[in-house]
């Protein structure tokens, strides 16, 4: 018997029975336009296996109407929990408030949504993505003594992970008169419009000289950029120094390689606490904070030889 049938019955569970009870979540996951989203998708499934729920994953290609279309079939669906890690902030409130009055409790991961209601989901759990666009620019400042000009790849319009990062990093180069962004343009997340976007903007800064560094909001655009600073006759890492965030295998090789020079690693482990939360909230307990945030390490090229021959196994 489902365990939302059961509740229905006015039956209270301990958390201890919640875990024995074969749970049944739909996970209305972004798409697959990053390594790291990759990792987090197969770390989920992976989690949800372990503890023998039944996961209902939907991949919904960087498109919100297709997370709509899937939370929706979830709430049909009658599964005990929904998790959604929302593409962009704004546009949730219509369907989070099916949800609700379905009795469905929902968990937010990663980024983040806007709908003046925090009943309408249980917590969010994402990294602090402010924190990491000021880690990432104060390594910048330290190593350019605060004299650089820079070019930037943001991630995807209305995106809380482009928001926040950028307005951190902006916070810390705000602070150095010398440092300051002359390009910066979307390149979605992904290495295929990272490359596109950075090869226009080196056309346009001439040919890349001059300009002292990329500051990426992702690894994977990052990757792009590093082929486009190549294919325009330039080092990357040393011409033009490279700086980004998730801490994926193959950007530490190319830090490893001396093809870019920092990152901020975003652990892909979201699975396991979006799980702890379900577990604990349908075993009655509500004392749940509206956000449970983590943030990770800073890592350059002195330990990315190292890190990578940890990571490329995983
Ligand atoms: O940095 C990127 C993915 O929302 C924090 O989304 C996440 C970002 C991550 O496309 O690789």
């Amino acid at each position: 018997m489902k365990l939302s049938t059961i509740l229905a019955t006015g039956i209270t569970l301990s958390c201890l029975s919640v875990n024995a009870l074969a749970l049944t979540i739909g996970f209305a996951q972004v798409g697959s336009e990053s390594g790291w989203r990759t990792s987090f998708s197969e770390s989920v499934k992976a989690e949800a296996k372990k503890r023998g729920i039944d996961l209902k994953f939907s991949d919904a290609q960087q498109k919100q109407e297709n997370q709509i279309k899937a939370v929706r079939s979830f709430i049909a669906q009658g599964v005990d929990a929904i998790i959604i890690a929302p593409v962009v902030e704004t546009g949730w409130k219509p369907v989070l408030r099916e949800a609700k009055r379905a009795r469905i409790p929902v968990v937010i991961v990663d980024r983040n949504i806007q709908v003046g209601d925090d009943s309408l989901f249980v917590t969010r759990i994402a990294s602090d993505f402010s924190e990491e666009g000021r880690k990432a620019a104060q390594w910048l400042m330290d190593t350019t003594q605060g004299n650089c000009k820079i070019v930037e790849l943001q991630g995807t319009v209305g995106a809380t992970a482009a928001i926040d990062r950028a307005q951190g990093f902006n916070d810390v180069i705000g602070k150095y008169p010398n440092a300051n962004i002359v390009r910066s343009q979307t390149g979605e997340f992904t290495r295929t419009k990272g490359k596109e976007v950075m090869e226009s903007i080196l056309k346009a800064e001439n040919g890349g000289k001059g300009v002292c560094a990329l500051w990426a909001h992702n690894d994977e655009m990052a990757l792009g950029g590093i082929q486009a600073i190549k294919e325009a006759g330039l080092k990357p890492g040393s011409d033009i120094l490279v700086v980004s965030v998730d801490g994926v295998p193959d950007y530490f090789k190319a830090m490893a390689d001396g093809d870019a020079n920092a990152t901020v690693e975003l652990s892909p482990h979201l699975g396991g606490p979006a799980f702890d939360v379900i577990e604990k909230y349908l075993g009655g307990d509500k004392n749940i904070p509206k956000l449970i945030s983590t943030t990770g390490d800073l890592f350059t090229q002195d330990t990315a030889a190292a890190e990578y021959q940890k990571r490329r196994l995983q």
